[in-house]
């Protein structure tokens, strides 16, 4: 347990190392979302698909890093012919300097909506909203 523990770390910082040298190809997904001040970068390094993707947020507040908030992700498809509204949530992992990770699931394609709850340290919850096509 403990050395698959390490093992991940260790791949982790490769890959953080890997992105901020920049030795990756560019993102294949990238979207920008805003509230006020805030801003999110949304990318992911696979186009997005039905089932489960990666999602990597940047969160800038007038363009400095917001590091070390709560941050969560909240999916959502209203009620269609034939379909009940879908929903779930899923909380962030922060990485380092202003970035997290967050795993998402599309259950099907279409349009879904996206809600990003940022908390940063002793300050208020912010909500960015925006939507993604799978
Ligand atoms: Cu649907």
């Amino acid at each position: 347990m403990r050395q698959t523990k390490k093992l991940k770390m260790f791949s982790g910082f490769l890959l953080a190392l890997m992105l901020g040298t920049g030795l990756l190809p560019a993102a294949d997904f990238e979207k920008e979302a805003k509230h006020r001040d805030i801003k999110v970068l949304i990318t992911a390094e696979k186009p997005l698909t039905v089932g489960s993707n990666t999602l990597q947020l940047s969160i800038f507040e007038k363009e400095k890093t917001i590091k070390e908030a709560k941050v969560s992700v909240k999916l959502f498809m209203p009620a269609m012919p034939g379909m009940p509204a879908m929903q779930s949530t899923s909380e962030a992992k922060a990485l380092e300097n202003g970035k997290y990770r967050v795993p998402v699931n599309f259950s099907m394609s279409g349009t879904w909506q996206l809600h990003i709850f940022i908390t940063p340290s002793s300050k208020k919850t912010v909500r960015v909203k925006t939507s993604v096509n799978i």
